[in-house]
């Protein structure tokens, strides 16, 4: 990164591309040199304000009436751009309109939904896990697992049709890309934007959706007038866009933390019930949603700095994470420290509605692991996926040698 002399105002500027494959494949020292340059840095190349430092990024994310999120979270800034697909109902909206959809879904994915799911998913975890290991102590951990266990149980909870369901995942990783520039990452994906769409756009009636699960659900919360008829598809959509890509590289991160971290999972296998802990703390360290975007409504002052109204914000939520102004040791991954606090699931109103669904999928998966594998070790050279917002994984070989 070059950071050149503040400006006249004293922003520190950078021309520094944080969407680059080589910042992509390792994004820790640039960000840094983004905490270090200052709590607010202007990057020339998109004209957006950065901030890499925990207090900042968890202003920002709390003070959603200065930092919009209906302008879009990404680059693309909705009041001159029109976004790829109609926006979300939650993520890419504002108070008073973001509520009831929010409502909806915070009802659908809570406590009784998930006191339902906990005991077919622990099964599901034991039986995915005795057969990956049945087939050997030597496999890829990203398909095997990371990969196998959302898919096995989260459509399913949602109540889809079989039919399809490759889909989910190739959706859900032009979405994250769609939040960056229009690189050569969105490029990629842009072919089958309009098959991905059309097939994710039909999985939101009501008719194709089972009578039980996350789905039907919401179509209820409709009926019962807590949404309207026209907004449920858009929420089911939702769940279909932010539900599958996510928890796969939540899991991809705790299993590459265990599988250099010894002597960590060591401590997992003596006391499983960290398993929680063990998962929030891995979201905390590799933050599989890097960044997400504000809109400022008004100018606003920020460490001495102006942001101008109408300008896009670009928060670092790894950076964040690891910041050593807030984190002792921060690159470390510690069972042992308290990982609250991190912004790996956002903060404030737009924290992510299905963060309990994804700490039950950790859960269920880390305890049947915790209970039949003694030791977990890298058996070859893993491999990055990129994407201009998630912290991904294509890759990571491992050897588990069983209890
Ligand atoms: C959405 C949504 C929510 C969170 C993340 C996300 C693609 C999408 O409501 O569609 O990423």
């Amino acid at each position: 990164m070059t950071t050149t002399a503040p400006t006249a105002i004293g922003l520190p500027v950078s021309d520094a591309d944080p969407f680059s494959h080589e910042v992509l494949e390792d994004p820790t020292p640039f960000h840094a040199q983004l905490r270090d340059a200052g709590p607010v840095v202007y990057l020339d190349r998109y004209d957006v304000y950065a901030f890499g430092r925990h207090e900042q990024v968890h202003a920002a994310l709390v003070d959603w009436q200065q930092f919009q999120s209906a302008a879009g979270v990404g680059l693309s800034n909705f009041r001159y751009e029109k976004p790829w697909r109609p926006p979300s109902l939650v993520l890419e909206a504002d108070p008073p309109r973001h509520d009831a959809p929010r409502r909806v879904l915070t009802k659908v994915l809570g406590p009784r939904a998930l006191r339902r799911l906990h005991e077919q998913w622990v099964a599901d975890a034991e039986v995915l896990v005795d057969q990956v290991l049945a087939a050997g102590a030597e496999f890829d951990a990203v398909p095997a697992l990371a990969e196998a266990f959302p898919l096995r149980v989260f459509p399913d909870a949602v109540g889809l049709p079989a039919q399809g369901r490759e889909n989910l995942l190739p959706y859900g990783d032009h979405a994250f890309n769609a939040f960056g520039p229009p690189n050569d990452l969105v490029a990629r994906g842009n072919p089958r934007v309009a098959e991905l769409s059309a097939w994710v756009g039909a999985q939101c009636a009501r008719e194709v959706l089972a009578p039980q699960g996350f789905g039907a659900d919401i179509w209820a919360a409709a009926d019962r007038g807590d949404i309207t008829h026209e907004q449920a598809p858009l929420v089911v959509r939702s769940l279909l866009t932010a539900g599958v890509d996510t928890t796969v590289h939540g899991l991809s991160a705790v299993l590459y933390a265990v599988a250099t971290n010894p002597d960590q999972w060591r401590r997992l296998r003596a006391q499983p019930e960290l398993a929680r802990v063990a998962f929030d703390e891995a979201v905390r360290w590799e933050s599989p949603v890097q960044t997400f975007f504000r809109t400022a409504t008004t100018d606003v002052a920020v460490a001495g700095h102006v942001v101008p109204e109408g300008k896009k914000i670009l928060m670092f939520l790894a950076s964040a994470n690891r910041d050593p102004r807030r984190w002792a040791d921060p690159d470390a991954f510690d069972l042992g420290r308290d990982p609250s606090g991190h912004v790996g699931f956002g903060m404030g109103i737009h924290q992510c509605v299905g963060q309990h669904v994804a700490r039950l999928e950790a859960e269920a998966l880390l305890t049947a692991l915790a209970r039949r594998v003694a030791t977990i070790e890298p058996a070859g050279p893993t491999k990055r996926h990129h994407n201009n917002t998630l912290r991904a994984w294509e890759s990571i070989p491992v050897r588990m040698l069983p209890a």
